[in-house]
């Protein structure tokens, strides 16, 4: 046994360590979040392994059909949902919960009602799950104001008004990225411990970046300054290079290297889908708090992602999202056009 290694452990900064000492900076604070978040660790922890036996699908029987226990299998996307439900009611901490997966929201029972609301989309990028490409889950919190009387309005607040948000990336690792207001943090599950490790504190996006990623596939309906702008990424005429283009096609990890690497994101409203097709209230509004909180930018073509007020829990958005000085220039375009209509 190496014991040299063992001894570098002992000072690992896990996940949890992590979040007491941000909260032990708030002495008010009565140790709720780091429960609930603890609740959240195990629903990815659990996500996390059902992701990687994906793959081994066709010896354990494929979705819809029975396991040799005649249990019927579950879609990963449907079994991830319900583990994020009963994780997140059984902490006891919270008292809202909306899921893409449920059309409604799920108000919890009044005897394990919590603090907070939590918005989440369990398994993001779930058409990549056959072909092993990387997908997560994404989550924003709100607290509640009064916890007797638990309202929908609550979660149709800003994002700007989120306490804390972040993502799990099931892909060649499993790295959960959080923000609870004060920077960005990325944590990596160690198998062998069974905890996520700090292993990128203090994230901070590039103030530019060298890449472009979207679904050119639409660029047929993209409205005027979307497609200026890809133009521009492509053909830019101020001398410098082009930007490359990269686009896996799952939210989590296309935000994942704009974060890291710098760049922009976009997902934009066409003239098929004026809305676009991502989800404001667990897509939109945690991403966009997450770039904020590392320096980057979110703009949803009319207005700052993190100031648009939802009306309706399932409500999409256009978002454009990354590094400061790439999103300055979509803002600048949309600006233009909206003078020119003016
Ligand atoms: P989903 O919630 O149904 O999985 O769809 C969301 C996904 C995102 O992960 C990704 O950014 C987007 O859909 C890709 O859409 P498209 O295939 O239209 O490019
Ligand atoms: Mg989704």
């Amino acid at each position: 046994m190496d014991h040299a290694a063992d001894a570098h452990r002992t000072d690992l900064m896990t996940i949890t360590r992590f979040v007491l000492n941000e909260q032990s900076k708030h002495p008010e604070s009565r140790g709720d979040f780091t429960i609930l978040l603890s609740h959240i660790v195990l629903g990815c922890k659990f996500v996390c392994t059902a992701v990687n036996k994906a793959g081994l699908a066709k010896l354990i029987g494929l979705a819809g059909e029975t396991n040799v226990q005649g249990e019927e299998q579950k879609k990963l996307d449907v079994l991830s949902n319900e583990v994020f439900v009963k994780a997140l009611v059984s902490s006891g901490r919270t008292s809202i919960l909306v899921s893409e997966e449920d059309e409604e929201a799920t108000f919890v029972e009044a005897s394990k009602r919590g603090r907070y609301c939590v918005v989440f989309d369990p398994l993001d990028g779930s058409s990549n799950i056959d072909c092993g490409v990387s997908i997560g889950t994404i989550f924003g919190i709100y607290m509640l104001k009064d916890t007797n009387d638990p309202k929908l309005e609550e979660v149709l607040q800003p994002g700007k008004n989120m306490l804390a948000a972040g993502y799990c990336m099931y892909g060649s690792s499993c790295t959960l990225v959080l923000s609870t207001g004060s920077g960005v943090n990325g944590f990596t599950l160690d198998p062998s411990l069974g905890e996520f490790i700090l292993t990128h504190p203090d994230i901070k996006i590039p103030k530019k970046g060298k890449i472009y990623s979207v679904n050119e596939g639409n660029a047929k309906n993209w409205d005027e300054p979307t497609s200026k702008y890809v133009e521009k990424c492509k053909f830019p005429k101020d001398g410098s290079s082009p930007k490359s283009l990269r686009y896996i096609g799952s939210m989590v990890a296309d935000v994942h290297r704009t974060l890291l690497y710098g760049g922009i994101f976009l997902y934009p409203g066409d003239k098929k889908s004026p809305n676009g097709k991502l989800r404001v209230l667990y897509e939109v509004f945690p991403m966009s708090f997450l770039m904020e909180q590392a320096g980057g930018q979110a703009f949803t073509g009319k207005e700052r992602a993190l100031d648009l007020i939802p009306t309706k829990i399932h409500q999409r958005s256009p978002i454009f999202l990354g590094s400061y000085d790439d999103v300055e220039e979509i803002k600048a375009l949309y600006a233009a056009a909206a003078e020119k209509t003016a």
